[in-house]
Parts: structure tokens; C-alpha cells; sequence
């Protein structure tokens, strides 16, 4: 009983914090030409652990992961990353801009390009660090104690807590079954 109750407080505390969005680009239109990306991409927040998952028509488009300038320029020559196959899937890992483009002739210049910018995960760390450029003071009382961590956890790594939890209960169910 008390690994039920053990096993109920880790999925508690690990499920508010343990999705993760998957944004099909351009929703149903897709990866597309004629599609405003821009305007997809307004009022949308990704963060590191989103995934974005590009469908498209294979013969007739392709994904690739580019620089700035070059998403600009619609230049396909130095892709970070090039995808094709007509079902992409790409990891938003890390926090920052990230652009793609299709390097189908004319599709880019036309509008078939995605900029996106990647916030921190939503588990953020509960100390905030101190802005940069602050000038040091002599007469500064010393900055008080952090406050009670309660959000502790929140740095654990909540998606360890889950699979965690979900072994413990499957092996807890076959426990019960044999
Ligand atoms: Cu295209």
C-alpha cells in the first residue's frame, strides 16, 4: 500500500510539469507553399522539449535548418540540418531562434519559411540571477537567505519522475497479475 501512495505522489507532482507540445507547422495546411508561417507562428510559445512536425508533399518540398542570413536570403547552399521524406519531426533542444526554409526553387521567396525562437522549458530554476552590469555597492546590506525552495523538484528532471513512475506501476501491476 505504501508503494501505491508513493507511487501516486511521484506521478502527482510529475504530471503538471511532464508534457511536452508537438506543433504541426502550419496545422493542416501543413509545410506548404501559400501558407503565412509568420502568422502561424504569432501567439505561440515553443520551448525546449516541443517538437515541430513538418508534412508535407515529399516530391515536392524538403526542410531545411538554416542561419538567419540565410533564411533571409532564402540560401539553401549551407543548411545546419536538411530533412526530406515528407514527415519531419524536429527536437526543439535548445533555447533561441531557429529557422527553416524549403529549398524547393521559389518556395522560400514565395513565403515557405519558418522562423521560430525556443524558450526554457517551463521547469524553470527558481533562482533568478542577478542582472548583469549592476554596480557593485560598499554600503549594500548582505542580500537575504534564498526563500524556502518549495519548487525544488521543479530542477529534478521531471520527465525521470515519470518514466519512473510508470515502470514502478507496471511492475507493481504484474506483481498483482501473477
Ligand atoms: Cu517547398
Amino acid at each position: 500500500m505504501a508503494m501505491v501512495a508513493a507511487l501516486m505522489m511521484i506521478l502527482v507532482i510529475a504530471a503538471p510539469a511532464a508534457y511536452a507540445t508537438q506543433y504541426t507547422v502550419g496545422d493542416t495546411s501543413g509545410w506548404a507553399q501559400q501558407v503565412d508561417y509568420t502568422t502561424w507562428v504569432s501567439g505561440k510559445t515553443f520551448r525546449v522539449g516541443d517538437t515541430l512536425l513538418f508534412t508535407y508533399t515529399a516530391s515536392l518540398h524538403s526542410v531545411d535548418e538554416v542561419s538567419q542570413s540565410n533564411y533571409d536570403s532564402c540560401n539553401s547552399a549551407n543548411t545546419l540540418a536538411s530533412y526530406n521524406g515528407g514527415n519531419t519531426v524536429v527536437n526543439l533542444n535548445t533555447t533561441g531562434p531557429m529557422y527553416f526554409i524549403c529549398p524547393t526553387s521559389g518556395h522560400c521567396q514565395s513565403g515557405m519559411k519558418l522562423a521560430v525562437t525556443v524558450a526554457a522549458a517551463s521547469t524553470s530554476p527558481t533562482g533568478s540571477p542577478s542582472p548583469p552590469g549592476t554596480p557593485p555597492s560598499t554600503t549594500s546590506p548582505p542580500p537575504p537567505p534564498p526563500p524556502p525552495s518549495s519548487g525544488a523538484v521543479g530542477n529534478f528532471g521531471h520527465k525521470s519522475f515519470v518514466v519512473l513512475g510508470l515502470s514502478l506501476l507496471v511492475g507493481a501491476l504484474s506483481t498483482l497479475m501473477s
